[in-house]
């Protein structure tokens, strides 16, 4: 018996990555959610002299017809009107810049992208590193340093291509309420999130559970400040990975964000990479055997820029099955 398997044509390709410096051009020095999260990033994962492991696919904004399914279309054009008028404050601490509705059409287009690649078979697996955030957003409102549903918008396209099964995994210390709104009497979607509860933004209740034919289709596991790898491991386990089994997605996207992390000056969760990595691991094992190995995250909050870009990069290594799901 020889130990030399030629890897599974799932493993032969990298998992593609979607980036643009207009990620970086929304941004407001002094608010978390500031261009540094991206520079780190670039810095660990795509600096000469070494060659980023990752490569690096195209795309461009995402379609107003697939933006304004997530959202009203009077939120988008006022986006609009907001960023070109100079820039404003969408509520307490969501800023908007002059490049804000750029690169927010851009954040969306690179989810959208990555989504469509990914359902193509050109890139299976995907990420998409981008900046603002969405899953805050809701259809009528941008909230939480979020402007457009970035996630929502690339469950949509899937949707609008014939897929009848998305699953999307939420693991940002925060709930997910934007996308959790957009689904949430949609039994097409299943929606996972495990969040710090209470917490911002107040929502994600065990009991909000879907409605109408969403019933059942949301799942919200709220948790005390404190946890770490082995807790959310284990709601993986024992909650989020039944469930998605039952579900047999088509496709598994992931709010990918980064605030549960210990280092996070934001969250009050105890995950470290290994954590990331073990989620991340257990849905691309999915995705492998449900849904055709396709799997797409996209980049949520994350306030320490340097755990959050080793949090990325470890993310990366278990969707290209480098890492095991053991932690
Ligand atoms: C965005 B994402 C009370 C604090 C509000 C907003 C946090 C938004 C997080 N004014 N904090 O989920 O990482
Ligand atoms: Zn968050």
């Amino acid at each position: 018996m020889t130990n030399d398997a030629s890897p599974s044509p799932l493993q032969q390709t990298r998992t593609a990555v979607y980036r643009s410096p207009l990620f970086a051009a929304h941004d407001n020095p002094s608010h978390p959610e500031n261009q540094r999260r991206i520079a780190a990033i670039d810095r660990r994962l795509f600096s000469e002299p070494n060659q980023s492991d990752w490569p690096e696919l195209p795309f461009g904004d995402a379609p107003l017809s697939i933006l304004e399914t997530v959202h009203n279309a009077w939120y988008v054009e006022r986006l609009d009107r907001l960023a070109t008028g100079g820039g404003a404050m969408l509520d307490h601490d969501t800023y908007i810049t002059p490049q804000s509705y750029e690169a927010a059409l851009k954040a969306a287009g690179a989810a959208v992208t990555a989504v469509d690649n990914s359902m193509s078979g050109f890139a299976p697996r995907g990420f998409a590193l981008v900046r603002p955030p969405g899953h805050h957003a809701t259809p009528e409102k941008g909230m939480g340093f979020c402007l457009f549903n970035n996630i929502a918008a690339a469950a949509v396209s899937a949707l609008n291509q014939g897929l009848e099964r998305v699953a999307i995994v939420d693991w940002d210390v925060h709930h997910g309420n934007g996308t959790q709104d957009v689904f949430y009497d949609d039994n097409r979607v299943l929606f996972c999130s495990v969040h710090q509860y209470p917490f911002y933004p107040g929502t994600g209740g065990r009991d909000e559970c879907g409605s109408g034919k969403g019933e059942g289709y949301t799942i919200n596991v709220p948790l005390l400040a404190g946890q770490g790898n082995a807790q959310y491991v284990q709601v993986f386990d024992q909650l989020f990975m039944p469930a998605l089994t039952a579900f047999e997605p088509e496709l598994i996207l992931i709010s990918a964000g980064y605030d549960a992390h210990v280092a996070d000056p934001l969250g009050g969760m105890r995950l470290t990479e290994e954590g990331f990595a073990a989620m991340t691991a257990r849905l691309t094992d999915l995705a492998d055997s449900t849904a055709a190995g396709r799997i797409v995250a996209v980049l949520e909050g994350g306030y320490d820029p340097s755990a959050l870009a080793r949090s990325v990069e470890s993310t990366l290594h278990a969707l290209d099955g480098v890492i095991p799901g053991g932690v």
